[in-house]
């Protein structure tokens, strides 16, 4: 039986706006994480255009990957990590997104990062963009409403395609792009909030600006890919899509009919644009429920077509259900994302289910879909941790949820898809994306770091970390 192929690109992954922090150093601009406030499970982050006086803005100083790279490059070098997903924070590159030209400083910064992964041998993965849009262009333009910031984003992937040419290989273009299918997609990817000032979750749902928005998107995706594909043959590059499993509650024909929407319109959509290079069917009609209509102009077509991606990645945490019944259901949250719960799983504090089976299930679909190389770049539990007196965190809860996702993940490799790599999401503690907390943790490392701001940027070793080891020391064999 097949199982992990030699090579294969074992590591973590984070995001500068979570991570790195110095947000307004060595010539860095503010960008929408900049402007958003913390939360909690039940007291949504905020987003505000003025900042405000007295209140914390977590990705400000984030987990400091900014003064301790070196260190936390060396923690993953003694994990045996081969590969390292960030993102490079388009501000510190173009600090309001319309500069003609590029903030040294920033790019300074990438080179001495890439270079330290060198030294061991790592291979970066590298976001070009994961909800860090310059807040300028939310101001300018709408975010990526305006078609202008096409060419804002192609001036800054041309300047890092050019300048980290034999230093990285892998790219994503966007992160979770899909995510702009869903209100709140509005606030962390797509930037369509000019003037907006309150909770990520109650944001306007404007499908049609939405939409629009995300075409430009795709454009702007498949012209780096063009880009990288004639200048830079190194290079490959993924999509990488918010993979939100579902499943029909019933075997009800409405509730599959239902699900098979939800699949296509969420999970789907982006990646057939990404991967095949054109619109699908499926999606006409549903823009024409939902009253959408794009405005393409002359040459999108044949760029879609032209840029296609090398490989596929997604960010993968949960399944939920759908049904047509309302009456009998429960709702579950989830990234960006809930539905109807599933009796049949358990979800963690946040409501997200833990579905490592679902992982199988969806690495099988993803792969009789489209045959591309695929890599799970996000995968994990966000738990509270709990540092015992001698300062140690038995975090077997989190090993539990892994070991559990490897597994399944093996047997889809047995199952015959073609598995590049994995990277556990947030491998070192970082801010959360939804809440905005620090106490939601996903890392092997703890950082001291909490929600009220304190916290002396310490790095300790979970438990997870020796076992994580272990796991890429054995190629994935040894799971124990
Ligand atoms: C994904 C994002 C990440 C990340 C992760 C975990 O949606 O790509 O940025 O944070 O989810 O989510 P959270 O931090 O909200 O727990």
């Amino acid at each position: 039986m097949k199982t992990f192929k030699e090579g294969f690109l074992w590591g973590g992954a984070t995001a500068a706006n979570q991570y790195e922090g110095a947000w307004d150093i060595d010539g860095k601009g503010a960008s929408v994480s900049d402007h958003c406030t913390n939360g909690s499970h039940t007291s949504p982050k905020r987003v505000t255009p003025q900042f405000e006086e007295g209140t914390l803005y977590p990705s400000r100083e984030a987990t400091d990957f900014y003064h301790h790279y070196k260190e936390d490059i060396a923690l993953a070098n003694e994990m045996g990590f081969k590969v390292f997903r960030m993102s490079i924070n388009w501000t510190r590159i173009f600090p309001t997104g319309m500069e003609e030209s590029p903030n040294e400083a920033g790019l300074q910064f990438y080179d001495s990062v890439f270079d330290e992964l060198a030294k061991y041998g790592i291979e970066p993965l590298v976001t070009i963009s994961h909800y860090e849009l310059p807040y300028g262009l939310v101001e300018a333009y709408n975010g990526w409403y305006g078609r202008e910031v096409i060419d804002h984003f192609m001036r800054y992937v041309s300047v890092i395609f050019a300048r980290y040419q034999g230093k990285v290989r892998y790219w994503l273009t966007f992160n979770e792009i899909n995510s702009g299918t869903m209100p709140m997609g509005a606030v962390l990817s797509l930037g369509t909030i000019r003037g907006y000032n309150g909770p990520i979750t109650e944001v306007p749902d404007e499908k049609q600006i939405r939409f629009q928005a995300l075409h430009h998107q795709f454009v702007a995706s498949a012209k780096s890919i063009k880009l990288a594909h004639e200048q830079y043959p190194d290079y490959k590059i993924g999509n990488m899509c918010l993979f939100a499993t579902k499943y029909p509650y019933s075997c009800n024909p409405d509730d599959v009919l239902e699900c098979q929407k939800q699949m296509r319109i969420m999970n789907w959509f982006c990646s057939d644009v990404q991967a095949r290079g054109y619109y699908p069917s499926y999606i006409d009609r549903w823009f024409e429920e939902q009253d959408i209509t794009i405005r393409m102009e002359p040459g999108d077509k044949e760029i879609l077509l032209e840029g296609t991606i090398d490989f596929y990645t997604f960010s993968y945490y949960m399944s939920a259900c759908e049904s047509t019944d309302l009456a009998v259901i429960d709702k579950v949250g989830g990234n960006l994302v809930g539905g109807v719960a599933n009796p049949y799983l358990e979800a963690s504090e946040w409501g997200w289910q833990i579905d490592p089976k679902g992982l199988r299930y969806t690495l099988n679909e993803i792969w009789d879909r489209y045959q591309l190389p695929i890599m799970v770049v996000e995968n994990g539990l966000g738990a509270r941790d709990e540092l015992t007196e001698d300062g140690k965190i038995h975090d077997s809860y989190r090993i539990d949820y892994l070991r559990k996702h490897i597994a399944q993940m093996r047997e889809a490799v047995a199952d015959g898809i073609d598995l590049m790599g994995y990277t556990p999401w947030g491998w070192i503690d970082i801010v959360s994306a939804s809440t905005g907390e620090m106490a939601k943790r996903y890392g092997f490392v703890y950082v001291d770091k909490y929600d009220d701001g304190t916290g002396d940027l310490g790095r300790r070793k979970k438990d997870s970390f020796y076992w994580y080891k272990k796991v890429i020391e054995s190629n994935g064999t040894d799971l124990s």
